[in-house]
């Protein structure tokens, strides 16, 4: 039997065959704030183990979890997270089995869902939770573990909520500098591994950070909200230090940067990427990596930037697409025009060939019709893209879509008991829906997006052209199952398939 002073846990959430499992970084940065306060810290990743919410999924995962707390006892508390709304289902279970193992525990919950203060009373009501963390957990949480080591339950802690009507403002680093790198020595980093869509690695991988936060506002996205509008960036020389460790100790040779604005569009922004390149070259070496940016942003960059960003190691862009014309895009609030899109992966197509350009794109929305999704298939396929990702319009609490769609004047335990009580959601989705578009047509035509962008001769040539001969002869059975079952076959299923 093991005994740490704090236990964290990372919940599963419902996969889908072809996606990858991501270290859970939040939590490893917990971990380690802690961990340099003296505290004992374990994560038990269920997400690595579990990944369906089906109820003979959950079932499993709650044999799984019995098993592992068997082994592990929490002295001071127990943490969840990163929380999110799609998980829902898993978190309820999580938490009937721990209130049953550890009734003298406190749980303790953080990240994006129990950041937002509208479903505080989720939490309380049918979560088990002592106190809720919102916003950024590293400078609170160990400040939250002393206090409920002394017996202060509902002592003042800035971005600590007590009990169900405690509004608390979100916490905020004030020096990101100042946090300790992730604990990624409490991960079993060695067996997590990127989507099919976002795999240009050959070696382990590691998400990694280099600033927090987005100055946007897109009608659907939560990130916003996290972090009260605040952008936040580390030095460089910090960044390049914790990628030299994850090199050195762990043996990374990959990295997603999934930063929401690693780069934004500005006036010297070329200048920007093409110094980051270069001094990454030189300070970290050569690794293998990718990131998420807008199209405003790739559209701004130069021939020369894009050479540059090449050299550096970068294998792949992902973009958010989302939407087949203008009008679209600003029912979004995307603040992107088309011409953008346009010219941002013709650029990359024409001049970088090998840096991989992946899209994602949301079905559904305000004013949407089935001839849009129609038109939005028919953008994706022809933007030469080398993966596309396509969603249902989800809505999540906090956004300006979740207002427009759920009743504020209802409880938010309604919408929450209603999904633990449906048995067929185990995607744990709360849809945008419309008269034109319900839920099931919604589903039906995502579906039938994957099947006509990936079950082309021409997708699956490039395919093969892009990705090396050993990796495609194995992958090429994952990817033509993938490209049918997309949307069916759940992690329990496809498990034995994932092979790249
Ligand atoms: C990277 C990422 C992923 C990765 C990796 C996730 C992982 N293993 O960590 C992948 C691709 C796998 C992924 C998948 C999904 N994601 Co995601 N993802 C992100 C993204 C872009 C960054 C998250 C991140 O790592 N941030 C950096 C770290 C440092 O911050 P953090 O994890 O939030 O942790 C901090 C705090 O939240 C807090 N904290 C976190 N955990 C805990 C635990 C405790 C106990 C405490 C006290 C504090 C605490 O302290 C941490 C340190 O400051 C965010 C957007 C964003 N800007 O946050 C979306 C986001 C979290 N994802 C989201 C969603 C919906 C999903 C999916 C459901 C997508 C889908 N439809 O299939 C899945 C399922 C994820 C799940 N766990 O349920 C939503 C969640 C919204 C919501 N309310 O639920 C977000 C906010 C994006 C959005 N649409 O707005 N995601
Ligand atoms: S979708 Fe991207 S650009 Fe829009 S608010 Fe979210 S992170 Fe920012």
């Amino acid at each position: 039997m093991e005994f740490v002073d704090v236990l964290l846990i990372h919940p599963p959430y419902h996969r889908r065959a072809g996606s990858g499992i991501i270290p859970p970084i939040g939590l490893a940065y917990i971990a380690s704030s802690l961990e340099i306060k003296g505290f004992s810290v374990a994560i038990i990743d269920c997400a690595l183990d579990c990944g369906s919410q089906t109820p003979a999924g959950l079932h499993k995962f709650q044999q799984y979890l019995k098993e592992k707390l068997d082994t592990i006892t929490p002295l001071k508390c127990i943490g969840v997270g990163p929380t999110t709304t799609p998980a829902l289902k898993s978190i309820y279970v999580l938490a009937k089995t721990l209130k049953k193992q550890f009734p003298k525990t406190p749980i303790v919950y953080g990240g994006p869902f129990a950041s937002m203060p509208s479903q505080t009373p989720i939490f309380f009501d049918l979560l088990e939770a002592t106190a809720l963390i919102r916003g950024e957990g590293e400078e609170v949480f160990s400040l939250l573990v002393e206090a409920l080591h002394q017996g202060n339950i509902g002592e003042p802690i800035p971005g600590v909520s007590w009990h169900k009507d405690d509004m608390a403002s979100v916490a905020l680093v004030k020096d990101v500098n100042t946090i300790p790198f992730p604990a990624r020595h409490l991960l079993d980093i060695h067996r997590y591994r990127p989507s099919l869509r976002r795999n240009v690695f050959d070696g382990p991988i590691t998400p990694i950070y280099w600033s927090r936060g987005c100055p946007y506002h897109c009608n659907f996205c939560v990130s916003p909200m996290l972090r009260g509008n605040r952008i936040t960036r580390r030095t460089q020389a910090n960044l390049f230090a914790e990628m030299r460790e994850c090199v050195q100790d762990f043996g990374i040779t990959g990295f997603i940067f999934y930063d929401d604005c690693l780069f934004i569009k500005s006036i010297n922004l070329n200048q920007k990427v093409q110094q980051f390149c270069l001094a990454l070259r030189e300070e970290v070496g050569l690794v293998k990596w990718e990131m998420e940016m807008r199209c405003d942003a790739v559209a701004a960059l130069t021939a020369e930037t894009l050479y540059v960003l090449s050299d550096s190691g970068c294998h792949q862009i992902n973009m958010g697409i989302e939407k087949a014309s203008n009008q679209h895009l600003k029912l979004l609030n995307k603040h992107l025009t088309i011409e953008e899109i346009v010219a941002a992966c013709q650029k990359v197509r024409s001049t970088v060939p090998d840096i991989r350009l992946a899209g994602s794109f949301i079905l559904g929305g305000p004013d949407e019709t089935e001839s849009d999704i129609e038109a939005t298939i028919a953008f994706a396929k022809n933007l030469s893209l080398d993966f596309a990702h396509f969603y249902p319009l989800e809505i999540y609490p906090g956004t300006p879509f979740f207002a427009q769609v759920v009743n504020s004047s209802q409880q938010p335990t309604t919408w929450a008991y209603h999904m633990l009580e449906d048995e067929e959601n185990y995607w744990g989705e709360i849809l945008y829906e419309t008269e034109e578009l319900p839920g099931w047509r919604l589903l039906e035509l995502t579906h039938r997006a994957y099947d006509e962008f990936y079950n082309r001769a021409e997708w699956l040539e490039r395919f093969a052209a892009t990705t090396s001969g050993e990796v495609y002869s194995t992958g090429k059975t994952v990817v033509e199952r993938w490209c049918k079952d997309r949307f069916h076959l759940s992690f329990d299923e496809a498990e034995s398939q994932l092979i790249v």
